[in-house]
């Protein structure tokens, strides 16, 4: 289901009379494209032109949701939390009883599965900026006092950062460019470097190119120093472009995937960039839309790695904050092996920050 959000905003507002109640604070996680949990107070989630939110609760359960556009931590007492949104100005977008979102088409998809989730998608054209403060309600009889809350998302919409950029990159199906860095070097792993190499199957390599569209965690670690924003089979010789751009007013180096489809798929398109930083040596990595296959790609790779086989197997999960640990040690996400999830990056913004120095490992991931 999709459905502009500005649409929601203009729904009668009404005051919800829900008592107090002493639930379990872990039946309801609230989570924006991955982001927050069953935390006690407000989260703040950016997000880049999208968001998935999805509401964990008791199997069963009606959902009631709201966005405001003030939030105070520590509003009205409800089950084992609070109402964090100013309920005065709320615009009611979902209500399962139907009370407070009337005739809303959504209401009736309003209750938690029989594993007590509960998940709506809001793709659209979304101004830039504070959002406004969304907060849900689960009513069902499993809750003492019959309804719970979760905590509250203050949402900001936050630019694309995988802007086209100047400069054309690789455009066949498996091929690589090679590309000088004009002011300053890029240090990686602690190695400084002069020109990296744009691969079109999603990736940079130091050293040499390389035009490999099967991506695999052993060649990662054995190979060439690579930055993988998504090692997968990509086609722009069919559709999309690879762009890259070096600017030296922020000292940065950025290479753009715009809307390249996977091989052989059709209607696929994906978008993702990675920004190189000359003078800390961070890099951030950015997804938009990922088609990836249309779902069926099976082989992606996210992360950096040292190469040459200095790195033991290091598969971490990449929505979540890793600290960095040794400084060689590759930081990456497989999702071939599905350990945690499938690829569930888009509308994600990742750095990889070099806490030993600039350009110098461990590379921790916020
Ligand atoms: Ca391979
Ligand atoms: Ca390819
Ligand atoms: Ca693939
Ligand atoms: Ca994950």
């Amino acid at each position: 289901m999709k459905i502009a959000i500005t649409s929601l905003m203009l729904l009668v507002v009404t005051v919800p009379a829900m008592a107090q109640t002493t639930g379990t604070p872990l039946y309801n996680d609230f989570t924006i494209n991955g982001t927050g949990s069953s935390m006690p107070s407000m989260v703040a989630t950016n997000i880049q032109g999208g968001l998935s939110m999805e509401i964990s609760g008791l199997s069963g359960s009606g959902v009631i949701g709201a966005i405001s556009p003030t939030a105070a931590i520590g509003g009205v007492p409800l089950g084992s939390g609070t109402v964090d949104i100013s309920l005065g100005q709320a615009t009611f977008f979902v209500d399962a009883t139907g009370g407070l979102a009337p005739n809303n088409p959504w209401n009736a998809f309003a209750q938690t599965d029989a594993n007590g989730q509960w998940s709506v998608a809001v793709n659209a054209s979304l101004p830039v900026g504070v959002l406004g403060h969304i907060q849900y309600g689960i009513a069902g009889p499993g809750y003492p006092g019959g309804t719970e809350v979760t905590q509250a998302h203050t949402v900001t919409n936050t630019a694309l950062l995988c802007a086209g950029a100047a400069n054309p990159g690789p455009n066949g199906d498996d091929s690589t460019l090679q590309v000088l860095i004009q002011n300053g070097l890029f240090t990686f792993y602690g190695t400084a470097y002069s020109d990296l190499w744009i691969n079109s199957n999603g990736n940079i390599t130091f050293v040499a190119g390389d035009t490999d569209f099967t991506s695999t965690e052993a060649e990662f670690l054995a190979n060439n120093p690579r930055i993988a924003p998504c090692w997968d089979d990509f086609s722009p010789n069919v559709a999309g472009a690879i762009t890259y751009q070096e600017d030296p007013a922020t000292g940065t180096v950025t290479v753009v995937f715009n809307a390249v489809p996977h091989f052989a798929s059709t209607g696929d398109a994906n978008t993702f960039c990675a920004i190189l930083d000359l003078v800390a040596g961070g890099i951030t990595m950015s997804w938009d839309t990922m088609g990836l296959g249309l779902g069926l790609s099976v082989d992606t790779l996210v992360g950096i790695g040292p190469g040459g086989g200095i790195s033991p197997a290091n598969n971490i999960d990449l929505s979540a904050p890793f600290p960095g640990i040794n400084a060689t040690d590759a930081v990456y996400e497989d999702f071939a092996q599905l350990i945690y999830s499938p690829f569930d990056l888009a509308l994600q913004t990742k750095t990889f920050f070099p806490g030993g120095g600039p350009g110098t490992g461990p590379y921790s991931v916020f």
